[in-house]
């Protein structure tokens, strides 16, 4: 079950929005009282009992709004549960000075800031102690580890228990409480509304993790990355898993750099098959490897881990979705030793990505050249895979037959800026953005005007994720569909 959350500061918008979500079909709302503005009507606000109601009148300190006194408070609470709410949420240090009284459930609830305390197992023993019928816990993620410890907690738990990692990192412990035994977990109802870090929206947890059909026979899957909101991975493979009838799911793992060793050492416990992995993690996560396909080896990076047994394979399908791109656009013969040869490319930047299309480019003998705003990285790579440098200014003097975006210059938020003038753009040179998002990147404007032909961001995307859902599902996913899909994320709608 999920339990959306709801702050309004008037009873109007409160009761309105109680009422719209009762009617989507939310099984549990809790009314956050310490967001209202002036004096707490309960009388308004349970007079239409929509659907079962948690109710909550959250402490600055514990992340509320709530500015009057404590004893007001405190009343705000008692009065609740004389008028039988279905559950009250009580911070753990007041318990002692609310009795149970009615049907009204208790929630002893915990909150942590700033971290996720040593002494969990202690910290929910003494709140069970506090006559609860469910104990809440939610603290700040700031390890992987801090995750697995309060999902050990969740699943030994004798009494039912909501364990909460807050921030990006602790996403998948609001994603994966079901399937641990909380009662339920809770979700916002619009993103707008932000109530506590790392909050999902109730429409996102049910149409895109479908939590309430996440089982114990659930594979998971996910991208491992820091930070890791912005990624569309979940978005296109959730959709082709549900597409496709398949029980797995896809989930965001933001995992600090340091930490990847002993994530990638958790992910058989915690139920993952597989991984996409972006940044900053390609370059070490082949190091994880137990073995690698040789053009990941030759790159130097994986996107790509699958879970077998106690082997850990890494695969860069960057790489091959690139190659494709290319092969296609320029009608390339595969079957010749030297399909590129007499071709030049110039890569713009120096980090993962530009290094998997170098690389592939060498293999097939393209003359590759690195233009990078940092010189030292460009002359690395270039050094590492025989490429020839050029300084960032001088980018515009080369003859080119293709030019590659390999910096997230474009990319949203920062979208009116392109790495390459369109003055130097012309019919003969092909452009190859690897940003997508947007899609219609100012480079991929200025290279439309040019009658270039063209490659973006979103191309590339597409296929190396349908490449990943093969290797993690062996099957061939719906291209058309993981498609559509980040195309309609990312693209705005053109009102007229
Ligand atoms: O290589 C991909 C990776 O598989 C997923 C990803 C993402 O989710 O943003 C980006 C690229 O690095």
């Amino acid at each position: 079950m999920i339990c959306v959350t709801l702050g309004r500061a008037r009873h109007k918008r409160m009761i309105a929005d109680h009422q719209f979500l009762a009617e989507q079909g939310a099984q549990l709302v809790e009314l956050r009282l310490d967001y209202i503005s002036r004096a707490v009507s309960l009388k308004r606000l349970l007079e239409n009992r929509f659907c079962p109601i948690v109710v909550t009148v959250r402490r600055r300190e514990d992340g509320g709004r709530w500015l009057k006194s404590e004893a007001e408070r405190l009343t705000l609470l008692r009065s609740a549960i004389a008028a039988g709410v279905d559950y009250v949420d009580i911070e753990a240090d007041v318990a002692s000075q609310i009795p149970r009284y009615g049907n009204t459930k208790r929630i002893i609830s915990f909150h942590d800031f700033d971290e996720t305390p040593e002494d969990l197992e202690e910290l929910h023993a003494a709140m069970a102690e506090e006559d609860a019928d469910i104990v809440k816990i939610a603290t700040m993620a700031n390890s992987f580890q801090d995750n697995l410890r309060m999902m050990d907690l969740v699943k030994n738990a004798k009494i039912p228990t909501i364990g909460i990692c807050m921030g990006e990192m602790g996403m998948i412990t609001r994603i994966l409480g079901e399937r641990l035994g909380s009662p339920f977990t809770y979700a916002t109802f619009s993103k707008d509304k932000k109530m506590a870090p790392g909050l999902l929206e109730w429409k996102e947890m049910q149409t895109l993790y479908r939590y309430s059909t996440i089982d114990d026979n659930t594979v998971l899957f996910g991208v491992v990355a820091d930070p890791v909101a912005h990624s569309y991975s979940p978005l296109i493979h959730n959709r082709a898993f549900e597409d496709s009838g398949i029980n797995a799911r896809y989930l965001p793992f933001r995992v600090p750099k340091s930490d990847l060793p002993n994530f990638i050492k958790h992910c058989k416990e915690l139920g993952v098959e597989g991984l996409s992995v972006t940044i900053p993690h390609k370059e070490e996560a082949l190091d994880q490897c137990t073995q690698a396909e040789s053009s990941a080896s030759g790159i130097g990076a994986v996107n790509t881990l699958v879970f077998q047994g106690d082997s850990v394979l890494g695969y860069n399908t960057d790489y091959r979705a690139a190659m494709d791109c290319v092969e296609e656009l320029f009608n390339i013969d595969r079957t010749k030793e030297r399909p590129m040869q007499g071709m030049t490319a110039l890569i713009l930047g120096a980090g993962g990505v530009s290094r998997a299309i170098a690389w592939g480019l060498k293999q097939r003998h393209c003359d590759v050249v690195i233009a990078s705003r940092t010189f030292e990285r460009a002359e690395i790579l270039a050094s590492e895979l025989g490429c020839r440098v050029i300084k960032w200014e001088d980018r515009h003097d080369e003859r080119i037959n293709l030019l590659v975006n390999g910096t997230p210059i474009g990319m949203h938020p920062d979208v009116d800026v392109s790495p390459y003038n369109e003055t130097s753009l012309n019919q003969f040179v092909a452009v190859f953005d690897t940003v997508y998002n947007p899609e219609n990147t100012l480079l991929i404007k200025y290279a439309k005007r040019a009658q270039c032909r063209i490659i973006t961001g979103i191309d590339m995307f597409v296929r190396q994720a349908a490449y990943q859902y093969k290797l993690f599902t062996g099957k061939d996913a719906n291209v058309q569909l993981m498609r559509k899909t980040i195309k309609d994320a990312t693209n705005p709608v053109q009102l007229n």
